[in-house]
């Protein structure tokens, strides 16, 4: 476990400070459209989310999901570039040093708690997560969201030197020195001469056990003495193994790479009526209810309230739209749906169908994704829906028959099936 025993010579501030800034830039990514998803599923007052145009929910989320993948191997690899620097000795060297160290385990954990969450969630695979992951993934992001920017306020002054254009000092033929200044302090410039009361970070502190300064910078290139992968190397086994998850999940919501997606849970095109299922009619426990005869549609307004049988449904006038189901697990799926406008509904019920915020609930007796809230950019938008049919054809239990919520520019949790009530919640 002594620093000498770590022999790749591959491993440099250099090496991580790209691994990093690549991490950083998907992780920004990933956390902005994250964020972005929460806030569209659950709006706070100031918050405003448009109606068009109405695939964006589909290319944030699906943006979401392939940066998260694509961390895997670029997490693993920054991980790997300087875990020796577990074992270097004093493990802490002054209290400022032990703060900046908990910063970084933090970071580690929640960074491979959202990944490995994540990979979980997509995959639907619930059981090693006893908690509800939707809550945790939110909350330990913005853990990893402060853990990240701290750990970058310390760091930017050794990703800077790593990276300055003076790659060849005069020593660059030099192989990169071992033992790792990598994370934990952030180095002194060489040509400072005084090293007490700087202005800095307050982790900076000389490595005064190291002696070789110079030919740090060594060419990216730089072989392992025992052969083995160069800098270089890494650098593009990290990018192929992202470019490879990536090219073999996209698929999953961009249909002209579905036949690449072997690792997609979903295609586009897979299921009934062409379209992949979420949650089938079985298992929300509606199988028997959707086919009942009586079935009627309860439309309250705030003055007056109707019932509607879906012959009245269907004599209502009906309009088509191609929208997509863009669920937040990544995958999404364009549908041709045909139905009764929801402004119409608002109008039938009195209400002013520019103004109406919707309460869509579905005949199914429990489970989160039961009901949904429509604001008023969406209720107003000629293209949402309460779709009968998909494709032509009437909609297949699994996609919510009798009827459907479908409305553009909106994560697949909010578009309710089996619809049974629409209540009017604030109209004018
Ligand atoms: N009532 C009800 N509606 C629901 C759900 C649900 O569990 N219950 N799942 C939602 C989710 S998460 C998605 S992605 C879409 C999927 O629609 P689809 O199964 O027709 O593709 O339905 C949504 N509507
Ligand atoms: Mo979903």
């Amino acid at each position: 476990m002594r620093p000498g025993r770590f022999t790749s010579a591959v491993r440099s501030p250099r090496l991580t400070s790209r691994l990093g800034i690549a991490l950083g830039v998907a992780f920004a990514v990933c956390f902005v459209t994250g964020v972005v998803s929460h806030l569209v599923q659950h709006p706070p007052g100031w918050f405003w989310w448009p109606s068009r145009p109405v695939g964006l929910y589909r290319f944030t989320q699906g943006l979401h999901v392939a940066t998260g993948l694509a961390t895997v191997p670029l997490l693993g690899a920054k991980l790997w570039s300087v875990y020796p620097r577990l074992f270097t000795w004093p493990p802490i060297r002054s209290l400022a040093h032990a703060a900046e160290r908990a910063s970084v385990a933090v970071l580690v954990a929640a960074a491979l708690f959202q990944v490995v969450s994540g990979v979980l969630n997509v995959a639907r695979w619930y059981a090693p997560m006893p908690f509800f992951f939707t809550s945790a993934h939110y909350w330990v992001a913005w853990l990893a969201a402060g853990a990240l920017l701290t750990h970058i306020a310390v760091q930017l002054p050794v990703v800077r030197d790593a990276l300055a254009p003076d790659t060849a000092g005069p020593n660059g033929n030099e192989p990169p020195r071992r033992g790792l200044p990598i994370t934990g302090a952030a180095e002194p410039d060489h040509d400072e001469p005084a090293h007490h009361g700087r202005p800095t970070t307050g982790t900076a502190e000389p490595d005064h056990d190291e002696p070789a300064h110079h030919g740090r910078h060594a060419a990216d290139a730089a072989e392992p003495d025992g052969g083995g992968l160069s800098r270089r190397g890494v650098l593009a086994a990290v990018g192929a193994a992202a470019g490879v998850i990536t090219v073999t999940t996209v698929g999953q919501t961009v249909r002209p790479l579905s036949g690449l997606a072997v690792l997609a849970p979903r295609l586009p095109q897979v299921g009934p009526q062409g379209l992949p299922v979420n949650a089938t009619a079985t298992g929300a426990g509606v199988a028997e209810l959707v086919r009942d005869p009586h079935y009627r549609l309860a439309l309250t307004g705030t003055r007056q309230s109707l019932s509607l049988d879906l012959p009245a449904l269907a004599a209502l006038p009906q309009h088509t739209a191609d929208l997509p189901i863009a669920c937040v697990e990544g995958w999404s799926a364009s549908g041709r749906w045909t139905g009764v406008r929801l402004r119409d509904l608002v109008a039938l019920a009195g209400d002013d169908p520019d103004d109406a915020t919707v309460l869509v609930e579905s005949l199914q007796v429990g489970g989160r994704y039961r009901s949904a809230t429509v604001p008023p950019s969406h209720t107003r938008d000629p293209l949402t829906l309460i779709a009968l049919r998909l494709g032509g054809e009437p909609l297949h239990p699994d996609h919510g028959y009798p009827a459907r919520l479908i409305a553009p520019n909106r994560p697949g949790v909010l578009q309710t099936k089996w619809v049974g009530r629409i209540t009017v919640l604030e109209g004018r």
